[in-house]
């Protein structure tokens, strides 16, 4: 016989709060409070609120999930198991332990129905601002009168952390901003992090906040009152103009009776005693772990089941569209595939020798204007550097609060947001985005680099002004170290052109790229266009190095150079032939892409009989010993730089041909 539904719910609902803490027990390692409290709000929102069907988590019109508190994922892991994703009570019991698919924090590609990984606080907040977009975009594009193609929302679980972290200011702003009404945040206001109540550092009116970002906020007094929470959310889902944040009040390990309440459940397993308490509070046997009345099991199992006819109908939806609107569909379906439109490279501009100089970010603008028509799911924006980084893409318009279908985007000054919305756009099936600031700032974005890295997402990371060739900025706008750290992070790609021709290229391997992403690196001052008759051919780029300019003779020396450098390289050449040094000219874009050829091609290129080889970057040197070796040297930057013309600086710094030949020379002694 069925339970009254009240109950039933309630046994559910503790039933998700024992089993959290059961896993963290197990794993001896993790966080139950969070989890416990907020059961009764992943409870109304797994059976109540979200599409989604466990059967295919990649279901294009589902709501996306993200736990932004990303310490609570055993909320998260309960109910994808209990919902009937692949996800199996082993892989819960099995959770924080090597190559399981319970992960310590949610992981995007490990776990079924994992929207994206979260665990730095603030970045699923962020990320479910791109993902609103994203929405927005598709919408836009695709949707027809009749035919609601993508009409999903965004929901997030979202915590006290998240709240201090000051991306979620960015975010929140650019979401008032942009009226993504789409979004659906939850705030676990429990008052307590890691040092204890947060009363000790954060105390503004966080309801206030968000009203001034321009959101729609509603308070609920109490996690546990889910018909309020459900009232919430069905006034937040009518709000289509605000995004929506519910502040839900929680006590942090609800039914614990020694540490609900406090820190102490943040983040330990409860031990052994408290747990069996837990259970007894709850009614559950206490000697009983991993315990899944059978109610439960199939209560959540048919609230999961009721994606398949949601996906079902959509399907039926799809197909009808795509007999009344073909060549739409034919493109969303290549695009959320990862294909892209036959011919698209033919637009790829080829630049002679004899142009004028051009600067590669002056070269990107081209480059990207010149493709933009041929890829209807390329697009992107800058943090207010549009006409620095030449990002506009001017055949098309804003994306705007009215005008979703524009593809240039207006960051504003929120370099951290740009870079997590990316990833909310990327994980978005259908979208490639790009965003642009300076290389220096990419050090405002480095947590989401890192994530898209970790997830193996492909937005485009675009940064201009990559040396002390932009000059009179001085050092405060200089970078040094970025291109040492950013080759540092597994995973990630990048690419520093050398003129506008191998630019071109550096698109090319971007919008190709697939499982990971790409940072492009371009100069702010004018560089000379090497001449494609002459040298070596700039398609070589895919490589990531290749011979530019081979030596007349045998050679004494190989020159190695990235972007703005590779000209300087090619003169000093000139003067050492003039002197009777043969040297070999590598032009090395990419050492990412050069890894990835074989050990043959690799030797082709540096041979390890010529170890006398002679690096010019102006950049930290740290990793260029890998292929100077101990016979080579480096002319790199080892301070910062500094405030005045760029010619000024080549000189003070010694990239000048003189300084490279005397270098050169000094090896050969
Ligand atoms: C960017 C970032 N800084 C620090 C941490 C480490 N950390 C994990 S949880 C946490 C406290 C979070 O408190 P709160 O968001 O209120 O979560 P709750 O205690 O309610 O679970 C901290 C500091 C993190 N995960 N991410």
């Amino acid at each position: 016989m069925e339970k009254p539904n009240q109950e039933l719910e309630q046994l559910a609902i503790d039933t998700v709060r024992i089993l959290s803490a059961d896993a963290v027990q197990k794993a001896n390692s993790g966080h139950p409070g969070t989890a416990m409290a907020l059961a009764p709000l992943g409870h109304v929102l797994w059976s109540k609120f979200l599409n989604y069907n466990p059967k295919n988590p990649d279901f294009a019109n589902r709501d996306r999930f993200i736990l932004s508190a990303g310490h609570a994922c055993m909320l998260q892991y309960s109910f994808l198991h209990l919902t009937g994703y692949d996800l199996s009570l082993d892989d819960i019991k099995n959770f924080r332990q090597l190559n399981s698919k319970t992960a310590g924090h949610p992981e995007y590609g490990l776990a079924p129905g994992i929207d994206v990984t979260t665990g730095p606080l603030g970045q699923g907040f962020a990320n479910g601002v791109g993902f609103a977009i994203a929405q927005k975009h598709l919408a836009a594009r695709y949707n027809k009168p009749g035919f609601e193609l993508f009409d999903y929302r965004i929901y997030a679980i979202t915590s006290d952390g998240d709240m201090m972290e000051g991306v979620t200011s960015e975010a929140a702003s650019l979401a008032g901003h942009l009226q993504l009404g789409n979004l659906i945040y939850l705030y676990d206001d429990n008052h307590i992090s890691i040092e204890g109540s947060t009363d000790i550092t954060f105390n503004e009116d966080v309801s206030a906040r968000f009203r001034a970002y321009g959101w729609h906020v509603q308070e609920v007094p109490d996690a546990n009152d889910i018909h309020a929470l459900e009232l919430a959310l069905i006034n937040a889902k009518a709000e289509t103009q605000k995004p929506s944040l519910i502040r839900v009040r929680s006590l942090i390990a609800y039914g614990s009776p020694n540490k609900s309440g406090t820190a102490g459940s943040h983040g330990s397993p409860l031990g052994a005693d408290e747990i069996k308490l837990v259970k007894e509070f709850f009614g559950f046997d206490p000697e009983k772990s991993f315990n899944i009345p059978e109610e439960v099991a199939e209560y959540y199992k048919k609230k999961g089941e009721r994606g398949i006819a949601y996906e079902d109908k959509w399907k039926a939806t799809f197909a009808k569209y795509k007999e009344k609107f073909p060549e739409l569909a034919a493109e969303y379906e290549r695009a959320a595939n990862g294909d892209l439109p036959e011919g698209w490279a033919d637009k790829l501009p080829v630049f002679k020798g004899s142009d004028p100089k051009m600067a590669t970010r002056q070269a990107s603008g081209k480059v990207l204007n010149a493709i933009a028509p041929s890829l209807p799911n390329l697009i992107g924006g800058s943090a207010d550097l549009s006409p620095s980084t030449e990002t506009n893409l001017k055949e098309f318009d804003s994306f705007t609060s009215e005008n979703r279908g524009g593809r240039n985007f207006h960051f504003g000054i929120r370099e951290h947001a740009m870079g997590s919305a990316l990833n909310g756009m990327a994980l978005t099936k259908g979208l490639l985005p790009f965003g642009a600031t300076f290389l220096m700032f990419s050090e405002y974005m480095r947590p989401p680099i890192r994530l898209a890295a970790i997830m193996k997402i492909n937005p485009i990371f675009v940064y201009t002004h990559d040396s002390i060739g932009l000059g009179e900025d001085g050092t405060t706008h200089q970078p040094v170290e970025q291109l040492a750290s950013l080759r540092s992070i597994p995973n990630l790609t990048v690419i520093r052109p050398a003129d506008a021709n191998e630019t071109a290229f550096a698109w090319k391997v971007a919008v190709e790229k697939k499982g990971g992403p790409t940072v492009l690196v371009f100069t702010r001052q004018a560089l000379p266009i090497l001449d494609q008759d002459k040298y070596g051919k700039a398609s070589n780029l895919e490589k990531g190095a290749y011979v530019l300019s081979e030596a007349s003779n045998t050679h004494d020396l190989i020159l190695l150079a990235t972007g703005s450098e590779v000209a300087l390289i090619l003169q000093a050449q000139e003067k050492l032939e003039a002197e009777g040094i043969s040297t070999r000219v590598v032009s090395m874009p990419s050492w990412e892409l050069f890894e990835k050829q074989d050990a043959e091609y690799k030797d082709s290129v540096l041979p390890k009989a010529n170890k006398k080889r002679l690096a010019v970057e102006m950049a930290s040197p740290m990793g260029w010993h890998k292929y100077t070796t101990d016979e080579g040297d480096m002319l790199g930057m080892t301070t910062f730089g500094e405030s005045a013309p760029a010619d000024d600086l080549y000189k003070h710094f010694g990239f000048t041909v003189d300084n490279v030949v005397n270098k050169a020379k000094a090896l050969l002694q």
